[in-house]
């Protein structure tokens, strides 16, 4: 399933295995409670094919692996709760790495129910929360990143999230982590002979063979790091403001893009009063749209408590539509909101197209502009498209990164082991160079921050096999 990633040792993953496998045996309930077709059951654990055995009354020694059958249920008085699907997958060839158990049952809550309170009461018990990723991940089956990935597969809500999942889960990023590491490790083998023979220095071909390579690593190090804003827009979505004059349309433009009507609109200026907020995809993106009350230049007392608002909202916009009704076209705006217009993160839309034949935007705007009517649905094709590529340009990737987004917590790693780095590459140049043990010390720590990433990283072990390619005095 994952791909064997450097410097993991047959012996080490021995260890974790038999940790996580002297455990109990847990089943849950895998898909969503409420009727349907099916309803999955998952068990893992050392008595998987012992309930196996008992449940569809066959030998131990009798059960079919890798295959599913077709049975029946039978719980502890006897009755037959179903006619189901089981598949037995004996360990470490599973997804847990553990002896598991899968069934198919009918959909039907109560059936799932009661099968669940019949294996409990022969010994297994509930699992908690992400206890099968948790097992997969002690058994080396998964690395941190991948098992981080299974929950941004299921909650992803855009096809860019579910790209970048999916890659992630099949260890993109945990290799990039990890070819971070290696090449840390070597830089790290390379000093560290000298920590041993203090009478000796670093000479300075290996100290700029060292330095050149900590560079690139610091470089791919940061290039990741950049990746966290896209990040950011995957989970959360891209924050899109619907700012403008009231009556300008655009509580229409919400509905027009969510494709339903959501807020209301109404002939006078300031129908908006609060804000709202909604999830809308954007071609492979996820946006989350807010629709504010409108700028006026002499707001009542409601509607100032709602500008406001749409100033809070402002400050936090990854990305502005600015909507100009352009049957009245006015592009003066308080400069409180016309600050917070900067170049790249602006669109202006000129709504009303319908009412205003022969428009043209003004040539001299500091921002991208277009024509639309959130009426007629004219332009609106277009308006996609044009918020797609501002959004591709808010989180540029370099090629080969469209598909990774660093999450907080790897995020955090790679700052530290960034900042690591700079210590490091700041003690070999100075002059003199700082005390080799020191510089070591510093790069033990970029490794420790970067294993944190994939949780993977057996620091020892992984030296012991290095070191073991480099000669004394080398
Ligand atoms: N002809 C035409 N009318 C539009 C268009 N978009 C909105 N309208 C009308 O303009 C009026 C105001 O629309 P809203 O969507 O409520 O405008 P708003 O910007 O949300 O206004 P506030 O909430 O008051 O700030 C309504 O009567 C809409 O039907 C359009 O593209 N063409
Ligand atoms: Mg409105």
């Amino acid at each position: 399933m994952s791909p064997a990633l450097p410097f993991s040792s047959p012996d080490s993953e021995a260890r974790v295995t038999l940790r996580a496998s002297a455990g109990d045996t847990i089943a849950a309930l895998a898909t969503p409670v409420g009727r349907s077709a099916l309803a999955v059951l998952r068990i893992s654990g050392p008595d998987s094919r012992r309930l196996a055995a008992e449940v569809f009354r066959r030998p131990a020694d009798q059960i079919p692996e890798r295959r599913p059958v077709y049975a029946a249920y039978h719980d502890l008085a006897g009755n037959s709760l179903d006619q189901l699907v089981w598949t037995y997958l004996p360990g470490p060839g599973s997804a847990t790495g553990e002896d598991t158990l899968e069934l198919s049952c009918h959909g039907n809550p109560l059936i799932a129910q009661l099968i669940l309170a019949d294996l409990f009461s022969r010994g297994c018990r509930p699992a908690e929360p992400g206890e099968f990723t948790r097992r997969a991940f002690l058994a080396g089956r998964l690395d941190l990143t991948q098992a981080e990935a299974v929950m941004d597969l299921i909650h992803a809500r855009s096809e860019r999230a579910l790209a970048v999942a999916q890659r992630q889960l099949r260890g993109g990023l945990g290799q990039r982590v990890e070819n971070l590491v290696a090449r840390l490790l070597l830089a790290l083998a390379r000093i560290e002979v000298y920590v041993d023979f203090p009478e000796e220095d670093l000479p300075p071909e290996d100290r700029d063979l060292v330095r050149a390579a900590l560079q690139e690593v610091l470089r791919g190090t940061n290039r990741l790091r950049a990746t966290e804003r896209s990040g950011g827009f995957l989970r959360d979505g891209v924050k899109t403001v619907l700012l403008g004059s009231p009556n300008a349309g655009k509580s229409s433009l919400l509905n027009a893009l969510v494709g339903r009507s959501r807020a209301l609109v109404g002939p006078e200026p300031g129908t908006t009063r609060d804000y709202l907020e909604e999830l809308v995809r954007i071609g492979p993106h996820l946006v989350r749209l807010f629709d504010t009350a409108g700028v006026n230049p002499a707001p009542g007392e409601v509607e100032r408590l709602g500008m406001a608002k749409t100033l809070e909202c402002l400050t936090e916009a990854d990305l502005v539509l600015w909507v100009v009704d352009a049957s009245r076209p006015s592009l003066e705006l308080d400069p409180v909101y016309a600050d917070q217009l900067r170049p790249g993160k602006v669109l202006v839309v000129f709504n009303k197209g319908d009412l205003a034949a022969g428009f043209i935007a003004p040539p001299d705007l500091p921002h991208p502009t277009l024509v639309v009517s959130a009426l007629t649905g004219l332009g609106l094709g277009e308006l996609g498209e044009r918020m797609e590529q501002a959004i591709e340009r808010l989180a540029p990737t370099e090629e080969g990164d469209e598909e990774m987004a660093v999450n907080a917590r790897q995020a955090d790693a790679l700052r530290r082991a960034g900042a690591c780095l700079g210590l490091v590459l700041d003690g070999l140049a100075a002059m003199p160079p700082a005390p080799i043990e020191l510089v070591s010390s510093d790069l033990r720590g970029a490794v420790d921050a970067l294993g944190e990433i994939t949780g993977r990283v057996d620091q020892e072990r992984m030296l012991d096999a290095l070191f073991a390619n480099f000669c004394i005095g080398k």
